[in-house]
C-alpha cells in the first residue's frame, strides 16, 4: 500500500515536473494588459443662468444651433456638439418671411426653443414659433406691436426679464422703439419708446445682459471705438450704471458680436476685425475690460466670412461660428480665454450656403464699409456681394 502511494506520488511528481518543463498543455496566455483608457469626461454642467437670446437654441436641446434665412425659406443647422448636422436639420416649414424682409431670432414665447421673426415693409412683425422641427408652431403669424418701423433695425432681447424675448427697433429718426412680448404679440404694457443714454443712428447697436441682472440691455459701438450702454430698468434703457463704459479694444470698422464668452452670466462684446482678429471685451458689470479681455486665439474666421455666435457645445460659454464662401462652417469653441478648445474646426453641416443670412448675429448688415467682398449695403434689404441681389 505504502509503495502504491509512493508510486502515485512519483507519477504526480513526474507530471508536475513535466508541467513545469512546459511539456503539458498550457493555459492560453493572458491578453497583454490594455493601455489605461481615461474615463469619459464628465458632461459639462448646464449654464447657471438663462443665456442671452435663449442661446439661439432652435430645437431646445441645450446647445445653440444656426438658423438661416434664404431666398427659398428657412433652414436650420442643428448642433450635435460636433457638427451642424443633428437630425431635423435642413429646411423648416414656416409661414413668414419674404426675401428682402429683415429677419431676427429670439425665444419670443419663452418655451426654451428659439423662434424667428421678420420686420416687413409695412412695419409689421411676423413671428414663426419653433416646434423643434419647424417654425409654424401655434401662435405663429402677425404679432401686433407699436415698435415696428420699416427702415429700422430689429434686435431681440428679454428687455423686461420675464423669460420671453422682446424686440427693439433702432431707428434713424424715431429713437428706440421696444415691443415687449406677451407670448402672442409685442405690445405688452411698457412697450413703446424707451430712453437711453446710448444710440445714435450710424453707430452699431447690439444687445445683451451686460450687468447680469436678468434684463437684457442695449449698447452701441461708435466710430471712436467707444461703447455706450443703456441698462434696462424694465421700462427704459436708462437704469443707473449706464453710459459710456470703459472697453479694452473695440475698433470701429469691425463687427461687434455679443455673447457670454467666459460664461459668467454677463454678456460680453467681441469685435471681429478686418485683420481677422477677435478682440474680446469681457463685461465686469460696469465695464468691458474685465480680466481675460484681449485678443483671443481662434480656430475659425477670416475677414469677409459671416461670423455668428452661440453656445454650440452647450458648456455655458458662447462660441463663434463662421460661414464661409465655400458654404463651410468653421467653429471656434470657447475655453473662456480663447476660441480654440478641442472640437473646434470645420464642422460638417447640412445647411448654410453663402448668401444665406445667418441669424445668430447682431445687426451688422447695413454697414457698407466693412469689406470689399461682403458689402452690407442697407437699401431696405440685405446685399451680399456676389449674391446677385
Ligand atoms: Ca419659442
Ligand atoms: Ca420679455
Ligand atoms: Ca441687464
Ligand atoms: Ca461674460
Amino acid at each position: 500500500m505504502k509503495s502504491f502511494i509512493f508510486g502515485l506520488g512519483g507519477i504526480l511528481l513526474v507530471l508536475l515536473t513535466l508541467a513545469a518543463c512546459g511539456l503539458s498543455p498550457q493555459p492560453a496566455p493572458t491578453a497583454a494588459p490594455q493601455p489605461t483608457v481615461p474615463p469619459d469626461e464628465p458632461t459639462a454642467a448646464p449654464a447657471p443662468t438663462i443665456p442671452f437670446h435663449a442661446g439661439f437654441d432652435y430645437d431646445g436641446d441645450g446647445r445653440s444651433d444656426a438658423a438661416l434665412f434664404t431666398p427659398n425659406g428657412w433652414q436650420t443647422a442643428l448642433s450635435s456638439g460636433a457638427g451642424f448636422d443633428a437630425p431635423a436639420s435642413g429646411p423648416w416649414a414656416a409661414n413668414l418671411g419674404m426675401w428682402g424682409e429683415i429677419p431676427f431670432a429670439g425665444d419670443f414665447n419663452g418655451d426654451g426653443k428659439t423662434d424667428v421673426a421678420v420686420l416687413n415693409w409695412n412695419g409689421e412683425f411676423w413671428v414663426g414659433l419653433s416646434t423643434g422641427s419647424s417654425f409654424d408652431g401655434e401662435g405663429s403669424g402677425l404679432w401686433a406691436s407699436p415698435a415696428g418701423l420699416w427702415g429700422g433695425i430689429p434686435l431681440s432681447g428679454d428687455f423686461d426679464g420675464d423669460g420671453r424675448d422682446d424686440v427693439l427697433v433702432f431707428t434713424e429718426n424715431d429713437g428706440l422703439r421696444v415691443g415687449l412680448s406677451t407670448g402672442t404679440s409685442f405690445d405688452a404694457p411698457n412697450s413703446g419708446r424707451w430712453n437711453s443714454p446710448a444710440g445714435l443712428w450710424s453707430e452699431q447697436p447690439f444687445t445683451g445682459d451686460f450687468d447680469g441682472d436678468g434684463k437684457d440691455d442695449m449698447a452701441i459701438l461708435n466710430w471712436q471705438g467707444q461703447v455706450w450702454v443703456g441698462l434696462s430698468s424694465g421700462s427704459g434703457f436708462d437704469a443707473p450704471g449706464g453710459g459710456q463704459w470703459p472697453v479694452r479694444e473695440a475698433p470701429w470698422g469691425g463687427m461687434p458680436l455679443s455673447g457670454d464668452f467666459n460664461g459668467d452670466g454677463k454678456t460680453d462684446l467681441a469685435v471681429f476685425t478686418p485683420e481677422s482678429i477677435w478682440k474680446v471685451n469681457l463685461s465686469s458689470g460696469s465695464s468691458f475690460d474685465a480680466e481675460g479681455s484681449g485678443d483671443w486665439n481662434s480656430a475659425a474666421g477670416l475677414w469677409g466670412e459671416l461670423p455668428t455666435v452661440g453656445d454650440f457645445d452647450g458648456d455655458g460659454r458662447t462660441d463663434i461660428a463662421i460661414l464661409n464662401g465655400n458654404s463651410e462652417w468653421w467653429v471656434g469653441l470657447s475655453t473662456g480665454a480663447s476660441f480654440d478648445a478641442p472640437g473646434s474646426g470645420l464642422w460638417p453641416s447640412v445647411a448654410g450656403t453663402w448668401c444665406d443670412v445667418p441669424l445668430n448675429a447682431p445687426d451688422f448688415w447695413r454697414f457698407d464699409h466693412l469689406t470689399p467682398n461682403m458689402q452690407n449695403i442697407w437699401e431696405g434689404r440685405f446685399r451680399l456681394a456676389g449674391c446677385g441681389q
